[in-house]
């Protein structure tokens, strides 16, 4: 399955580069002093452009399971919420997870954004296993978009086909 609609809104999945969206928000699976380093966050240091960094620079950084947000810069996007998801063997990393994702749903309400795409925070360079990461995402996402929420639609961009599989399954 790659849609699913819960209340009001939808939750879907697509296979890809998560900065090539045209949508209202992209998550970036960011760090705690919110320095864009390698992955999905160097994919949208490099397409976003410079003004990104710097806003996040006047953030200063937040805790782990926590998000902020700035502009998408050149980005189609037009913000991105950076979600600092766990590095694994930290302690502590599922609950963490959950509310990175929970953190950057708020978001969307607190600003009133009404599509979000994420991609699987914490399973590049932090090491989360993909098949965990789709359950707490998904699981929470669903509770979230039970809630009362203005949230239209709910995107989980997988970068590789192997990984779109997990998520599809978890979907089901
Ligand atoms: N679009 C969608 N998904 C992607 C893309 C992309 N362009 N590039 C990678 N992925 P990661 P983390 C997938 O490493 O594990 C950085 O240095 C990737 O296959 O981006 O949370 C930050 O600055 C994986 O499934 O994030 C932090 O310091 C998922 O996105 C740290 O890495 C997350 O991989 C965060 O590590």
């Amino acid at each position: 399955m790659k849609e699913l609609k819960v209340k009001n809104s939808k939750i879907s999945l697509i296979q890809g580069d998560i900065t090539d969206l045209q949508i209202d928000v992209i998550v970036n699976a960011a760090n705690d002093r919110l320095i864009l380093g390698g992955g999905v966050a160097g994919a949208i240091r490099k397409k976003g452009g410079p003004i990104i960094q710097d806003e996040c620079n006047k953030i200063g950084g937040t805790f782990v399971g926590d998000a902020v947000i700035t502009t998408g810069g050149n980005l189609k996007a037009k913000h991105v919420i950076h979600a600092v998801g766990p590095r694994m063997g930290e302690g502590d990393e599922d609950k963490k997870l959950r509310s990175a994702t929970v953190n950057s749903l708020k978001l969307m309400d607190k600003f009133n954004l009404k599509s979000i795409a994420f991609p699987a925070i914490s399973t590049g360079i932090f090491g989360f296993p993909i098949k965990k990461c789709s359950k707490i995402m998904i699981d929470t996402t669903k509770e979230y978009l039970q809630t009362d929420t203005q949230i239209e639609k709910v995107v989980f961009c997988l970068y590789t086909a192997s990984d779109f599989e997990v998520f599809e399954k978890e979907l089901k």
